[in-house]
């Protein structure tokens, strides 16, 4: 036997099977994924104190209390942040990503303080522009993942 043989048979039923079910597939995309990535964000913001110790983190926010006297650098040294591995910086990474886009943006970073301390300011706009260009190596506009573990652990 060819192997030709029976090629065309096996061929038409794969075509005909193909048609008959992939149009139903499309239907099947689950809604209620968006309300799961919403509740993960949650879960995550609750654990920056897992991290970081409430002591460090007390330190850090005193020294940045007046309008403009933020500095980023300054402040991932005194809440330990610089001291931590790899893993826990990106775990920090995922708190200040308040809508688990897979990007800290300039409208998250603003409300930087309240992350570490719901009573904290908001960030000036001065110093949100110059955190996000400390960070910003791409120029998107926004910190990734590795933007932001680059700064802190540099
Ligand atoms: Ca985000
Ligand atoms: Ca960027």
């Amino acid at each position: 036997m060819s192997p030709l043989d029976g090629g065309k048979p096996k061929d038409n039923l794969y075509k005909s099977s193909l048609t008959d079910t992939s149009h139903h597939i499309a239907f099947l995309t689950p809604l209620f994924w968006i309300n799961d990535r919403a509740r993960t964000s949650t879960r995550i913001k609750m654990s920056l104190s897992s991290v970081l110790s409430a002591d460090a983190i007390d330190a850090a926010m005193k020294d940045c209390q007046a309008p403009d006297s933020f500095n980023c650098k300054k402040f991932f040294q005194q809440c330990g942040l610089t001291k931590k591995s790899p893993a826990e910086v990106k775990k920090v990474f995922g708190i200040l990503d308040n809508d688990a886009s897979g990007f800290i943006e300039e409208e998250e970073l603003k409300f930087f303080l309240q992350r570490f301390n719901p009573g904290a300011r908001v960030l000036t706009e001065k110093e949100t522009k110059a955190f996000m260009s400390a960070a910003d190596d791409d120029s998107d506009g926004m910190i990734g993942a590795d933007e932001f573990q680059a700064m802190v652990l540099s």
